[in-house]
């Protein structure tokens, strides 16, 4: 198989052996982060198709992201950072109930390389939490992430949890995760949040928003 069909088997396949010899040889002529956007999140694409059809079971979708996970940090030390230090504070932590962290990981490493100071709380974070780390913290944006159609349901309960507390004002929050979609959050949560709410398509445009709401 040539170089980029072999990487995004690895991530299908969740075969770890002999992964790093090939993200050496992919270095050679790309970028790190061009690496993960165009080949491995297609595998992980892959991933999510074939568990969603019934055709992979749950254990093997695991080994995946374990192999997701060792290549993104094999490649992190590679990726571009700016000089920019101390932009702004951002609050990260995936939703209560839910494990998924690929994506949020993703998040922060792209914030963090770009001079952000990013908190990043874990996962099944319930709200108590993430708004104490807020204030502990004096962030600036609070950024939620989540994966399951739950979740969706659990960020605008978040968010109706900072209005009761009069802290939206205080807060933006960038809400980020493949169940949601840019309507629900630009229409339906916009219209209950009292601060400023905003969708992130992928970890880029999280970047621009930070850069928008605190630049
Ligand atoms: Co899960 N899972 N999973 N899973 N899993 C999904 C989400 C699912 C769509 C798969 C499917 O059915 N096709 C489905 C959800 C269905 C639904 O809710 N309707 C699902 C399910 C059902 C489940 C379980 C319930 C399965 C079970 O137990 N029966 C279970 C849930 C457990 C729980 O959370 N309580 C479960 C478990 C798991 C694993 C543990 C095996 C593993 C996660 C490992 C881990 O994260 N450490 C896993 C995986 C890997 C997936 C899929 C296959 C891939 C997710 C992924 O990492 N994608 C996923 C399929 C899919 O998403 N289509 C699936 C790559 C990642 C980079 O993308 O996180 O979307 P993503 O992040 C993107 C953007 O969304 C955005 O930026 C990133 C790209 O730049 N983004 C943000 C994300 N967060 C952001 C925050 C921001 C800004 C941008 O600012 C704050």
């Amino acid at each position: 198989l040539p170089l980029d069909e072999r990487l995004k088997r690895r991530i299908i396949d969740g075969e770890k052996n002999g992964l790093e010899a090939d993200l050496d040889a992919a270095l050679q002529d790309r970028p790190a982060l061009d690496i993960v956007n165009a080949t491995l999140l297609d595998g992980m694409k892959v991933v999510g198709e074939l568990f969603g059809s019934g055709q992979m079971q749950l254990p093997f979708v695991l080994q995946s992201a374990e192999v997701m996970k060792t290549a993104v940090a094999y490649l992190e030390p590679h990726m571009e950072k700016t000089d920019d230090e101390g932009k702004g504070t951002i609050v990260l932590a995936t939703v209560r109930g839910d494990v998924h962290d690929i994506g949020k990981n993703l998040v922060d490493i792209i914030l963090s390389n770009n001079g952000y100071n990013v908190v990043n709380l874990g996962i099944k974070q319930p709200v108590s939490a993430i708004l104490q780390a807020a204030e502990e913290h004096k962030a600036d944006v609070i950024g939620m992430s989540g994966l399951l159609v739950k979740s969706t349901v659990i960020m605008k309960e978040n968010l109706e949890e900072l209005n009761q507390r009069k802290m939206a004002a205080d807060y933006p929050v960038i809400l980020g995760g493949a169940a949601l979609t840019r309507a629900y959050v630009e229409q339906d949560l916009h219209e209950i949040y009292e601060g400023e709410v905003r969708y992130a398509r992928d970890a880029f445009e999280g970047l621009r928003l930070m850069d928008a709401l605190i630049g």
